[in-house]
C-alpha cells in the first residue's frame, strides 16, 4: 500500500485528493492545525476511527510554521509521496497580512523541503503553485510566461515554486510545481467569489439574504473544477520524471459573467441585488487569467472533464439545499449565526 501526505488536508483541495487517493487504495496522513472549533467539515465523511481495522486515514495535528514538527511527521509517516496544499490562500487576505503569508505559503514550502532533506526519505513532493504567480503577464500564460506577482500572496508562491525548483536540481528531489489555474467545487471557501456568489444567491432566492456586496466585477478568470485538478496533481507524481505543469480549462469568464449566469439560472437580475464595495477591491489586482495547459494535456494525458456551466450549476444545487436547510430553522425560530465573514 502506497502512503501519501496531505497538508492542507482540511482544504478544498485536500478533501477531493483524499477522497482520489483513498480510492486508489492509499494510506492518506494528513497534517491539521489545532482550532478551537472543528475544522474537518470537508473530511468528516472519509474519517474512520484509528481502531477500526479498516481505516486508512491517519490526521496528525501540525503547524507550517514548525520546521521541527514537520521533520519529525515525516520521519514517522516516510510517504511515497507527499502533497503540498496547506497556504494562506486568500489573495485579498494577504494584504492584510503579508509577514504571515510569506511565512505559511512561502516558507512552508521550504521547511517542507528541508524535513525531506534532513530525513532522507525518498519521496515524491507536489508544490500547489498558482497562476497568480502570472499576475500582471497577459494572456494566455503557460510554463514559459514570466511572473509578475500581483499581491503578497503571489510573492510568496513564486518563492515555493523557485525553491522547489531549486531543491530539485541541487538534491535531486522528485519535486513538481502543478501551477494551477482557480478551481471551484462546492467545497469552496465560502470567502472566494464563485462560492460568495453561489452562496448569497441562493439565500436571496429563499429571502434569507438582501444584497450581495462584490469588488471587481471586470476581473477574469479561468475557472476549472477542483475534482478533475486533484486528478493533475497526481498524474504528475506518477510521471517518470519531475516537471511543472500549467492545469488550466483554456476559457476565461469575468466575475460579472458568473454572476449574472448564477442570479439567471435562479431566475432573478443581479443588478436588483448586487452592490459594489471598495472593501473588496486590491491594492493591485489580476485582470486576466487564462491558462494553456498543453504541456500536460501531451504529457500526462490529463484535461478538465467539468465545465464552466456545470460547475455553476453543481455549486449552485450544493448550496441551495444548505439555504433551503436554513430557511427552515430560521422558520422554526432558530438563528443560524455564521454568515459574516470578511472576503
Ligand atoms: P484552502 O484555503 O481551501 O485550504 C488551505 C489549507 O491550508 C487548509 O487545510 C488550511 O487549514 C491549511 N493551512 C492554512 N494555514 C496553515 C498552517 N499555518 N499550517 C498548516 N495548514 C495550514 O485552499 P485550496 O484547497 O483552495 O487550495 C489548496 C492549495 O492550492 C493552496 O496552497 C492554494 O494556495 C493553492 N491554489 C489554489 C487554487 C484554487 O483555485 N483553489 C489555485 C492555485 C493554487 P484550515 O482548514 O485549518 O484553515
Ligand atoms: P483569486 O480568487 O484571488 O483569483 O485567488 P477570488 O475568488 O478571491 O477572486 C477572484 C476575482 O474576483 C474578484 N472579486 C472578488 N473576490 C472576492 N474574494 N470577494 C469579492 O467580493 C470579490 N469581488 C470581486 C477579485 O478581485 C478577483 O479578481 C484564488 C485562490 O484560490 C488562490 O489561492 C489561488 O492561487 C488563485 O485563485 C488561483
Amino acid at each position: 500500500m502506497k502512503t501519501a501526505l496531505i497538508t492542507g488536508i482540511t482544504g478544498q483541495d485536500g478533501s477531493y485528493l483524499a477522497e482520489l487517493l483513498l480510492d486508489k487504495g492509499y494510506a492518506v496522513h494528513g497534517l491539521i492545525r489545532r482550532a478551537s472549533t472543528f475544522n474537518t467539515d470537508r473530511i468528516d465523511h472519509l474519517y474512520k476511527d484509528f481502531h477500526d481495522p479498516d481505516a486508512r486515514m491517519y490526521l496528525h495535528y501540525g503547524d507550517l510554521s514548525v520546521s521541527g514538527q514537520l521533520t519529525d511527521l515525516l520521519h514517522d509517516v516516510k510517504p511515497d509521496e507527499i502533497y503540498h496544499l496547506g497556504a494562506q490562500s486568500h489573495v485579498r487576505v494577504s494584504f492584510d497580512m503579508p509577514e504571515y503569508t510569506g511565512d505559511i505559503t512561502g516558507l512552508g514550502t521550504l521547511r517542507l523541503l528541508e524535513a525531506i532533506r534532513k530525513t532522507g526519505i525518498t519521496t515524491r513532493f507536489y508544490q500547489a503553485s498558482s497562476s497568480e504567480m502570472f499576475g500582471a503577464a497577459p494572456p494566455p500564460q503557460s510554463e514559459d510566461t514570466l511572473f509578475q506577482p500581483q499581491s503578497p500572496y503571489a510573492a510568496a508562491k513564486v518563492y515555493a515554486y523557485y525553491i522547489v525548483k531549486n531543491y530539485r536540481r541541487a538534491y535531486n528531489l522528485f519535486a513538481c510545481n502543478g501551477i494551477l489555474f482557480n478551481h471551484e467545487s462546492p467545497r469552496r471557501g465560502e470567502t472566494f467569489v464563485t462560492r460568495k456568489i453561489t452562496r448569497a444567491a441562493t439565500r436571496i432566492k429563499l429571502g434569507i439574504q438582501k444584497k450581495l456586496y462584490l469588488g471587481n466585477l471586470e476581473a477574469k478568470r479561468d475557472w476549472g473544477f477542483a475534482g478533475d485538478y486533484v486528478e493533475a496533481m497526481w498524474l504528475m507524481l506518477q510521471h517518470e520524471k519531475p516537471d511543472d505543469y500549467v492545469i488550466a480549462t483554456g476559457e476565461t469568464h469575468s466575475v460579472r459573467e458568473f454572476v449574472e449566469l448564477v442570479f439567471a439560472k435562479l431566475d432573478m437580475d443581479y443588478r436588483d441585488y448586487v452592490e459594489i464595495d471598495s472593501k473588496y477591491f486590491r491594492p493591485t489586482e489580476v485582470d486576466v487569467l487564462l491558462g494553456d495547459s498543453k504541456k500536460a494535456q501531451k504529457a500526462l494525458g490529463w484535461k478538465p472533464k467539468i465545465g464552466f456551466e456545470k460547475l455553476v450549476e453543481m455549486m449552485i444545487a450544493t448550496d441551495m439545499e444548505a439555504a433551503n436547510k436554513e430557511k427552515t430553522l430560521l422558520d422554526a425560530g432558530y438563528s443560524c449565526g455564521n454568515n459574516h465573514r470578511i472576503g
